[in-house]
């Protein structure tokens, strides 16, 4: 291991997993028949292409809590319909939880990981998003997220 320090990204805590799936529904009732787990939340976000559900898998001593994301796409041109296409049904991205999306994607991006979106964007539950490149994470899409109202 390197013992040069990594960046102050801040990032608190895995906020979620998200999972590409072509029926939402039928995808809820898999989590929940097997796993117990309940929707928390449920959303369709246009700009993102995907109507989506939030089930809570934790919660943290932290104030966060710990999240499975189903994603079903609503328009084939969407980042999940092609995901889709290409790999079938599965894991699509993960997600870090971070005090201040905007520092943290500033530091990452320092590092060198190449940051997708020049402003936070929307995300579930009005939180605030940016994506990093997969190609510069190891082939892992991934996410950093600022909860609304966030206590961690
Ligand atoms: C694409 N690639 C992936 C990937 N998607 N690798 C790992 N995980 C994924 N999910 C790889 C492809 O296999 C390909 O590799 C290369 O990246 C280019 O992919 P592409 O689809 O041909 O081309 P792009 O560049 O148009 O799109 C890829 C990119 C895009 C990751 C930039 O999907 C994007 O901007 N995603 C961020 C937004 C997003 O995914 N939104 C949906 C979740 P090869 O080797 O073939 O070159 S929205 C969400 O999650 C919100 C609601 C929330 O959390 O609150």
């Amino acid at each position: 291991m390197s013992d040069v320090p990594g960046p102050a990204a801040g990032l608190t805590r895995l906020d979620h997993v998200g999972i590409a799936c072509r029926d939402l529904d039928a995808s809820i009732a898999f989590y929940r028949r097997t796993y117990g787990f309940e929707v928390e939340h449920e959303e369709v976000n246009e700009e993102q292409g995907v109507r989506e559900a939030m089930l809570r898998v934790n919660g943290t001593d932290d104030g966060g809590a710990t999240y499975l994301q189903l994603l079903e796409p609503t328009r084939p041109d969407s980042p999940v319909a092609k995901f889709l296409d290409r790999n079938g049904e599965g894991v699509h991205h993960i997600a870090f939880g971070t005090h201040g999306v905007a520092d943290s994607a500033g530091a990452v991006g320092a590092a060198g990981v190449r940051v997708l979106d020049a402003e936070p964007r929307r995300g579930t539950h009005g939180s605030r998003i940016v994506f990093l490149h997969p190609k510069d994470c190891g082939g892992v899409l991934t996410e950093l997220v600022e909860s609304c109202g966030q206590a961690d």
